[in-house]
Parts: C-alpha cells; structure tokens; sequence
C-alpha cells in the first residue's frame, strides 16, 4: 500500500485506539460503581460515563476502525485514486470533527442520553449535530468505495470483482441504507426539538427509525470480522479460501436480512402491532442462516488445510492450526466467543423469551461477546498484521507473544464478566442502572456476587486494553523496520465457479428495499396514526447516578 494513503488510514486507526483507551476508561468506571463499592469522585454522573462508554466505543472505535479497515482492502484489491484519496481524508475530517462535537457535549455533561440517546431524554443539540457529522462523514467513505469498485468494473470488463471489495461494497449499501433511519430521526426529529423548534417529540417513532438503523448496525460491525474470517484467515493458516460464492451469497442474505428486523429491540413496546413484531421475529431468524454458513465454511476451511497438510485422524487438522501465531489466535478466540454470542442472540430474538431477558444485564453480557469479544479481537487480530504494514514494520515475536497473552487475558475477563452479566440477568438484575440495594430486597441480595464478578472480569478487561494500546504504540512507532505481508486468501481450486448473478447490484437492492417496504410500511404508518402526538423533554437532573 502506498506510503501517502497508509497515511490516510493510519489516522482512522489512531482516532480508534485513542477511543480503545477513554472507551476502556470509561467500563472500568462502570463495573466499579456497579459493584457498590466506589462512588464516582467530582460530581460525575453513572450516566455521563456510561455515555462516553456506549459512544465511544461501540460507535466511534468501530466506525473509524472500520472505515480505515475497508479503504486498505479496497486500496489492496482495487486501487485507490489520488483524487479518491483527497475526498476520504474529506470523509475522514467530516467524521472526526463530529466526534469532537459529540464528545466535548458529552463530557460536559450536557447529553448523558446513552448510546442509543432514546427520546425523550434531551442532550444539547451540539450531539446531535455531531452525530450527524460523523454519519455525512461515512457516507463520504461510502461513495469513494464505491466509485473504486465502479472503476475498477470498467477497466476489468467481464471479470468478477475481488471478493474483498465486493464485500465492502454490500456492508457500505447496507450501512448506507440503514443510516437514512437516524438521519432521519436526527434531522427531523431530534434537532429541531432540542433547538426548542419543536414543543414534543414522538417517542415510538423516534425509537422505530433508530432501531431501524440500530440492528443493521451491529451486522456493520460484524462484516468487516466475516471479510478477515473468509478471506484473510485461510492466508494465515496456510489455507485457501472454501468457497468464493458462499462468501458472496452469505453477505447478500445479510444486505436482505440485516434492516428489516429492529422491531426485535422493541418487542416489549407498546403500540407496535404484534402481528408485525412476529414477522420481524421471522426476518430476525432468517439473517441468523448467513452465520451458520459462515460458521460451516470456517471449519471447512479449517479441516481442509490441516488435513492437506497432512494430519490425520479425527482431530489432527484441529490440533495443528497455528496456536503460537496471534494474526489466527485472537480471531478464533473471537470465533469461539461467538457460539455463546450467537446462541444468546437466538435466545434474545425468540419473541416471548426476549420478556424474560429484555432490559436485564443479560443483554450487556449478549452484547459484550458479539462485539466487544466476536468482533474487537478479530479487530485486535488484524490489528497485528494491518499496522506494521502500514508502518513499514515488522511483527515481533516478543509483540507476538504479547498478543497471545493479551487474547488470554481478553478471553478470561470477559469470560467472567459476560458469563455473570448473563446469569445476573436471569436472576432480573437491570441493565443501565447504577448501585442499588433496592431497600434491601431479597432479590437485589441475591445479585451482589455477580456484580463483583464483573467489577473483577472488568479490571482484567483493563489491562487488557492497556495491553492492545502498549501494542498498538509498539507496532506504530517502535518495531523493527521490515515488511509485513497483507495476506489475502486465494480460493480453492476445485470451489464451483462464481456464478454471475452474483453481481447484479441492481436486483440486490430492489429485494433489499421491497423486503424493508414490506417490514416496515404497515406498521409504520399505523404508528404515526395512533401513537401519541409527542412527549415533551425530559432532561436528566445532570449529575444523576
Ligand atoms: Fe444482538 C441486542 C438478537 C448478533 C449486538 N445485540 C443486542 C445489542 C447489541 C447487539 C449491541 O432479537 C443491544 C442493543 C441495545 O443497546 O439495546 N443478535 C441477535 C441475533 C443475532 C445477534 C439473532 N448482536 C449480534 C451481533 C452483535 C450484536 C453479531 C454485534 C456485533 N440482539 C438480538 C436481540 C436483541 C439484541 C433480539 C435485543 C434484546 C433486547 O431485548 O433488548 C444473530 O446474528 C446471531 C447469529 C450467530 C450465530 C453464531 C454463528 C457462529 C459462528 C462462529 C463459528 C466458530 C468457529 C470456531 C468456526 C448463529 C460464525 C469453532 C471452533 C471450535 C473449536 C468449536
């Protein structure tokens, strides 16, 4: 890759760990006043920091992560302009001052409205309005991958696009699509209404459109760890890719799937006709098939390259992947932590069973192993290849073992802080709620322990990040000079041929409009007629815990 544009992409990773550290920060805090046993020092509010937490993390690390991500692949695969490359850093500027905006707002205490910054809880405009930014920002970064692949298409007539940039391609219609929900909601909604242009905001509308985008979301961030799993991984076990159009067709079903499912985070809300929660339920289970397969192709891959190698029996391909190198050992882990994650997904999206787990800390645990384990350690696992090469520097073996240690200690806090986040939430313990012994009621006892637990995975959790950030400084500023290779997986030779239907983008997106008209039409309008004309601001007593 160029030295001019790793410039570029290097400025998202920085923006993403710098957000690792305060993010980290921030969840350390968390846990200890959960635990009852820290009160928060200078007037700090639970809700401000948990604010920053959500943000952060959840959207800032992974946007900037990914869009930095997927501009390395779409430069490997397809090339990159230099006037391509003048408008990504316009997109990167764009994000980057939204971010400031969002989080200068937040830490002075003028928007503790959570991640998911649900009406009627006001926060000053200025978050909103950085917010807004920061998506303007990745639409940007949508248009130039784009027009990467547009022009590559022209310059390789009749060939079929490189399945990385094809893959970038969906996630950015996906999240291009997804995104008009809360711009929506934050254009029309929130600004106007937080400027005091509006008296009253609907709340079930306001929720709709941000669930609308919000489950899409997750799936954003979910791509981008399928596009190392599928091919880049198979390169670092000395494999091939199993199958080009199961990669392909497991992204299509997501860009079908991912939108047209939020009502699955409102199930318990009042004034959605249940009937149309049922069929977003059914949507829900349908975008569950993409991970199956990509779990099936996984093992396949990795079955197929010991076995060529040579290892026999049973589980011989198993024992011989290559344990000692953290490029595959962080992913897997990331890959193991899934099963558990996507089973409690199941469980979550499983209409009557979700008024059992709903709201409970059962879901911070559900969340906790899909994208702060499933997805940040295949994020860590790139990061260990990705960021040398950028830098032109090589990956130590001392780095390397390093990062082993760090996946452990990554696996085992989380182990302990998800695993009692979820039982915790099976015993009713709230998500979102600073301490509380609620008047000492038997039930709120029988949660004490719990909460230790995770004050405990959440501090092994810590060092953790301090580990990835050392890391991270490591590898930008203090390795060895050298060159690392950005390994790209080549598929199997006997996989059937690509079909070409697989490219017609046109269709692709006429199914995915026609099956979000379908989910969501009916029921949207019905909201719009019956539910309540609009509650008026609620803003937090600031300071509140
Ligand atoms: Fe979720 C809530 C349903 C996946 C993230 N989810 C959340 C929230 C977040 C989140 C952040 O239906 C909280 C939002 C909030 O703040 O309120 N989720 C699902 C379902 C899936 C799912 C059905 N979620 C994710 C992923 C996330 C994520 C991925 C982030 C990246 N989720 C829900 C529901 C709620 C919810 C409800 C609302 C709950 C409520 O009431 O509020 C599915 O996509 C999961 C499918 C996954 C699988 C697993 C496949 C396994 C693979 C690994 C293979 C392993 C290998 C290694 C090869 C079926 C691919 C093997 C080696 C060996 C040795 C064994």
């Amino acid at each position: 890759i160029p030295k001019q544009e790793a410039k570029l992409y290097m400025s998202f990773m920085y923006v993403a760990f710098i957000s690792l550290f305060i993010g980290g920060l921030m969840g350390l805090l968390q846990v200890l006043v959960r635990s009852g046993s820290f009160t928060l020092p200078f007037g700090i509010g639970y809700y401000q920091i948990l604010t920053v937490h959500g943000v952060i993390l959840a959207l800032v690390l992974t946007t900037f992560f990914i869009i930095g991500f997927q501009f390395t692949l779409m430069s490997k695969t397809v090339g990159m302009s230099v006037k391509q490359r003048k408008v990504s850093w316009l997109a990167f500027w764009i994000m980057t001052i939204g971010t400031l905006v969002t989080a200068v707002t937040i830490l002075l205490g003028k928007a503790s409205v959570l991640y998911t910054f649900y009406a009627p809880l006001k926060a000053h405009p200025a978050f909103y309005i950085g917010l807004a930014l920061v998506i303007v920002g990745t639409w940007v970064a949508a248009f130039v991958n784009w027009r990467q692949l547009y022009l590559w298409k022209k310059g390789h007539p009749g060939e079929k696009s490189p399945l990385l940039a094809f893959m970038v391609t969906i996630n950015m219609i996906m999240w291009f699509i997804a995104s008009l929900g809360v711009a929506a909601a934050v254009l029309v909604q929130f600004i106007p209404w937080s400027l005091g242009y509006a008296e009253t905001i609907n709340v079930l509308v306001s929720r709709t459109l941000f669930w609308y985008f919000g489950h899409p979301l997750v799936y954003f961030w979910l791509l981008p760890a399928y596009m190392a799993w599928y091919a880049i991984i198979p390169k670092i076990i000395g494999g091939k890719l199993f199958s080009d159009s199961l990669a392909r067709l497991s992204f299509v079903l997501f860009l079908f799937f991912s939108i047209p499912v939020g009502f699955h985070h409102q199930l318990t809300e009042p004034g959605i006709d249940p009937t149309w929660k049922f069929i977003q339920v059914v949507l829900t289970f349908m975008v569950i098939i993409p991970s199956l397969m990509t779990a099936f192709s996984l093992f396949a891959t990795f079955e197929i390259t010991g076995r060529r190698k040579g290892y026999g029996g049973l589980f011989g391909w198993f024992k011989h992947l290559p344990w000692k190198d953290v490029r595959f050992f962080a992913p897997f882990v990331g890959m193991l932590a899934f099963i558990p994650g996507g089973a409690g997904g199941i469980i979550n999206a499983s209409h009557q069973v979700n008024t059992l787990v709903h709201n409970t800390i059962w879901v911070t645990g559900h969340f906790h192993l899909t994208v702060a384990t499933t997805v940040i350690l295949t994020f860590f696992g790139i990061t260990y290849w990705l960021i040398p090469h950028l830098t032109g520097r090589k990956l130590t073996k001392s780095v390397n073992r390093l990062g082993i240690f760090q996946t452990i200690v990554w696996g085992v806090g989380m182990l302990i802080m998800s695993g009692a986040m979820h039982i915790q939430g099976l015993l009713g313990g709230p998500r979102r709620s600073a301490y509380s012994d609620y008047g000492g009621t038997e039930q709120a006892v029988s949660w004490g322990a719990y909460q230790m637990a995770q004050a405990i995975g959440g501090t092994i959790l810590f060092v953790g990040i301090i580990l990835m950030v050392y890391i991270f400084i490591k590898l930008t500023f203090f390795s060895p000079k050298g060159v690392e290779e950005f390994p790209v997986a080549e598929e199997e030779e006997n996989a059937e041929p690509t079909p070409k239907w697989m490219e017609n983008w046109k269709l692709w997106i006429a199914i995915t409009i026609a099956l979000i008209l379908f989910a969501y039409t009916i029921p949207f309008v019905d909201i719009i007629q019956n539910s309540p004309p609009g509650s008026v601001p609620f803003d937090w007593p600031i300071g509140n815990s």
